[in-house]
């Protein structure tokens, strides 16, 4: 069965079109995109092989802006066009909230500041700037609370930062002098490692 897309508007495009093809045994499910990887696109009309079955029980169309169609008892072989159609009343389905991986959160009171550079005007040649390597951060659970805490790598003129956390999921600046020195060093990476050397470096 090849199934056709047409819209016949300029506001609704086939491409990202679902087409969905049920037959007693199986589902088959094509999306119209306009490229499948490097140089290549998807077929049109849609090819969907049905195997011994000499017809779908139906084609449903889910067109890119939701409205949805269907097709009932369509036979096999043969060339199915579909027309985008939107029937008095129909209305656009409404966008169902997600929720989102990331939240914005207030837990971390930190920012980074790098004095601007520009490597090339030291060296031309270079394939890209690497005074922006940063910023890094490593955690490790410093004052052995079970909890972990934080480094956050410093630009040009900023020491790196240790943020204890605190059972309430915050995490607070613990002031480092033993950074002070590295401060005009931009931090490219941050591991923590052996805790007794973390120890003797690291105010708690
Ligand atoms: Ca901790």
């Amino acid at each position: 069965m090849a199934v056709q897309l047409r819209t016949g508007s300029a506001n609704v495009s086939s491409y990202e079109a679902k087409v969905y093809v049920h037959c007693p045994s199986l589902v088959q499910y094509q999306e119209f995109t306009p490229t499948h990887g490097f140089q290549s696109a998807s077929t049109a009309p849609l090819h969907f092989g049905l195997g011994t079955h000499q017809k779908a029980d139906s084609v449903v169309v889910v067109w890119p802006n939701g409205i949805r169609q269907r097709l009932l008892n369509v036979a096999a072989n043969q060339r199915v066009d579909v027309v985008y159609t939107l029937h008095a009343g129909q209305q656009k389905p409404a966008l169902v909230a997600v929720r989102p991986y990331f939240m914005p959160s207030d837990a971390l009171q930190a920012t980074h500041s790098q004095q601007p550079l520009n490597d090339f005007s030291r060296q031309l040649l270079l394939p890209q700037m690497y005074s922006y390597a940063g910023p890094r951060m490593a955690k490790g659970d410093v004052n052995g609370d079970g909890l972990d805490d934080l480094y956050l790598g410093g630009g040009k003129g900023q020491m790196g930062q240790v943020l204890i956390q605190t059972k309430q999921g915050k995490f607070l600046p613990k002031p480092q002098p033993n950074f002070v020195p590295d401060a005009l060093c931009t931090d490219t990476d941050a591991v923590f490692l052996m805790p007794m050397a973390i120890k003797t470096l690291i105010s708690k």
